[in-house]
């Protein structure tokens, strides 16, 4: 395991770069957490490892405002987000033994996914979004968002969820992000898992993506909740079953 930090800007991306056995040369896959997580969460752990038992090398990395990565999460939007997922991407592009790339993101990490891959068509053999909260920005479009409901005309300067605060340009830039654009003008290969039972994201996104993309499967597990808590195992299987079937 390599950890180091990439930068974007004025700060620095937390990340750790972990091999598959043995490789010189392989694909690398990207992994992004979600809304207030980190690198070593459980889910996120074990989607790596199982992406380094397929034979891809795994980037892992914690974006703006989360984990040991720069920024305050009170000001961290999904804009930051994005510039730093596109310096990631930029920064794996560098790498001499990176054979392709993969973009793997779990709940907002998943709708960076979708957003990203949208925006570099062109970059990814396939994307991974996990439990991909991809209602944020219709969420924040209504009103109704970390559980709580909110004028979307009169944003708060400021919102509370649960002992976080979260500055209201979260929502500000939320609500102009419309994630169908970014759907269709991405072709390539994608494998979505979400369980049934995510107390987090309604399962119907889920389906809505896996029947908007072009070349899409969707692996729902059962009974399981947001971050994967029962069924871990299915949702790495699904991972590593669709890593090993890229060519
Ligand atoms: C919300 C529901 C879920 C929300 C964010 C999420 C900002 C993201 C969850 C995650 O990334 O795990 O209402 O509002």
């Amino acid at each position: 395991m390599q950890e180091f930090f990439i930068p974007c800007d004025e700060i620095r991306l937390h990340a750790k770069l972990d091999m598959p056995e043995g490789a010189e040369k392989c694909p690398l896959t990207i992994v992004i957490h979600g809304f207030t997580g980190h690198m070593e969460e459980r889910h996120i752990v074990a989607a790596a490892k199982a992406m380094n038992e397929a034979g891809a090398a795994t980037l892992r990395v914690e974006m703006y405002g989360h984990g040991q990565s720069g920024g305050r999460f009170e000001d961290h939007t999904l804009y930051k987000w994005v510039t730093g997922a596109l310096a990631v991407v930029d920064y794996a592009k560098t790498l001499d033994f990176v054979t392709g790339l993969y973009l793997c993101g779990h709940s907002q990490g998943g709708l960076l996914t979708m957003l990203v891959a949208g925006m570099k068509r062109g970059d990814f053999k396939a994307i991974i979004p996990l439990s991909p909260a991809w209602m944020i920005p219709d969420g924040a479009r209504e009103g109704n968002l970390l559980g709580q409901g909110f004028d979307p005309l009169h944003i708060p300067d400021m919102l509370e969820s649960g002992e976080r605060k979260l500055n209201g340009n979260y929502i500000r830039v939320a609500q102009t992000i419309h994630v169908e654009d970014e759907i269709r003008r991405y072709n390539g290969p994608v494998l979505i898992v979400q369980g049934d039972a995510d107390e987090a994201v309604p399962l119907e996104y889920a389906r809505r993506a896996a029947e908007l993309y072009a070349d899409a499967e969707l692996v729902v597990v059962p009974g399981d909740t947001h971050c994967f808590d029962h069924h871990l195992e299915m949702m790495t299987g699904a991972v590593k079953d669709f890593l090993m079937r890229q060519s």
